[in-house]
């Protein structure tokens, strides 16, 4: 438990990567405003992990990347002065402790990690950061005593690593970190690639392909575009029984935005033409993103303003992660 002991403590981070699109919305920003007061939150923009596949650096663009990530995080609500809210590489402590924990951890368990496999394989040359990539992560977990991380089901494997970390590390040094534990929310919080229903909607796919996604900054035109040109089934009438991964993700998207049962949705629909189904799933996305845009704008309108808030929970996170390096340090012999 977090130090005041009544609220679990609780790590999430979103990689500046590219565009938040409605994946993101769904599955990660929403949940983090619905349970920003039960939980002591720490939310990171985690650019050192943006910068793991040196062919997708942007020199020029990442630190803007940054603020507007973290824009979008106010934006959807997350209140800055009940939760801390940083740049990852604001805070230098995050890779000073990766140093440590790169120093006591096997090689071997970075190796067997699932996601470093599918990232190196498609790959001629990969970095050490990517391989590093892990402990960077507990590093971030760790940092902040932190108690629960809710991950998708591909970054289970992490927090797992994250936690042998600790124990090792506690089992030869002493009592320094606490142990994490993962919370996977529900399979229906996926949401699928609009032109292709059978991967999940990501920001690097979105760079290269126009209808993938519904980013949170689209214009109007452009998320109509991608909503009225989704992938639906064969036949020309929405058929619940046999619906298909394209149809399936428009109605999750659906009963994400409207709070309606799939029952009420497949009672609506039933025979029905797959464009009455995208005109209102089209709707229920523009009443969301509209406000979110517009609060955006209000943050991007006034960047200094914006750089004093990440500048001062820059602050506030710090102060906690330098005690949680400390001790690492004090048991390591390292540090002044
Ligand atoms: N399609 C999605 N459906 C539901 N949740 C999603 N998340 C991402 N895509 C979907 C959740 O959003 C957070 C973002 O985490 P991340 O930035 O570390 O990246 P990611 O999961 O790897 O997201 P992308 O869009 O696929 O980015 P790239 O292409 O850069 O790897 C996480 O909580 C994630 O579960």
């Amino acid at each position: 438990m977090s130090e005041s002991g009544a609220r679990p403590r609780v790590f999430s981070g979103i990689q500046p990567s590219g565009d938040l699109h409605l994946g993101t919305y769904l599955g990660a920003l929403r949940q983090w405003v619905e349970h920003q007061h039960e939980r002591e939150n720490v939310f990171c923009v985690v650019d050192l992990h943006a910068i793991t596949v040196p062919e997708a650096i942007d020199p020029k663009g990442l630190k803007a990347k940054s603020r507007e990530v973290a824009a979008l995080y106010f934006a959807s609500g997350i209140d800055p002065d009940a939760n801390l809210v940083f740049v990852q590489s604001h805070v230098r402590e995050h890779a000073e402790l990766t140093w440590l924990l790169n120093c006591t951890t096997p090689l071997g368990w970075l190796h067997r990690m699932t996601q470093f496999k599918a990232k190196s394989d498609a790959r001629e040359s990969v970095s050490t950061g990517l391989l590093d990539y892990p402990v960077l992560q507990a590093a971030d977990i760790l940092l902040y005593d932190t108690d629960l991380v809710p991950v998708g089901e591909d970054q289970v494997q992490h927090v797992e690593l994250t936690r042998d970390i600790a124990q090792r590390f506690n089992h030869l040094f002493g009592e320094v970190f606490t142990l994490p534990d993962a919370t996977v929310p529900p399979s229906g919080a996926r949401v699928m690639g609009f032109d292709d229903p059978d991967a999940k909607m990501s920001k690097s796919v979105a760079q290269e392909r126009d209808r993938h996604a519904v980013n949170l900054l689209d214009d109007e035109s452009v998320i109509k575009k991608t909503v009225m040109s989704a992938v639906t089934d064969s036949g020309r009438e929405f058929r619940f029984e046999h619906a298909g991964a394209g149809v399936r993700n428009l109605l999750g998207v659906l009963r994400s935005l409207t709070g309606e049962s799939y029952e009420a949705l497949a009672d609506r629909y039933e025979g029905r033409g797959y464009g009455d189904l995208k005109k209102d799933v089209l709707e229920a996305i523009l009443e969301t993103v509209r406000p979110i845009r517009e609060r955006y704008e209000a943050y991007a309108a006034d960047p200094a303003e914006l750089d004093a808030i990440l500048a001062r929970n820059a602050d506030r996170a710090r102060e906690h992660a330098a005690r949680t390096l400390k001790r690492a340090q004090d048991a390591l012999g390292v540090g002044a």
